[in-house]
């Protein structure tokens, strides 16, 4: 389990449907914008409000980080 709101991480090895984010509890996925490249190498976990980093994800496209991969 990843926690993405300590900090600006870099998330190596994320593995879709293996791994999962964990989010504080002042923070729900509605308050997130998932952000990519185009090629699905790179993502980056973003706070919507303030547009602050929590986390850069590689190796995965951000089409592929939904709810279902947060708990
Ligand atoms: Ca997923």
């Amino acid at each position: 389990m990843i926690e993405v709101t300590s900090g600006r991480d870099t998330i190596l090895n994320f593995e879709d449907g293996i791994d999962y984010f964990s989010l504080g509890s002042s923070v729900s996925f509605a308050d997130l914008r998932i952000v990519g490249n185009a090629a699905g190498t790179v993502s980056a976990i973003r706070l919507e409000s303030n547009n602050q980093l929590l986390a850069v994800v590689k190796d995965i496209g951000y089409t592929d980080i939904t709810e279902a991969d947060f708990v």
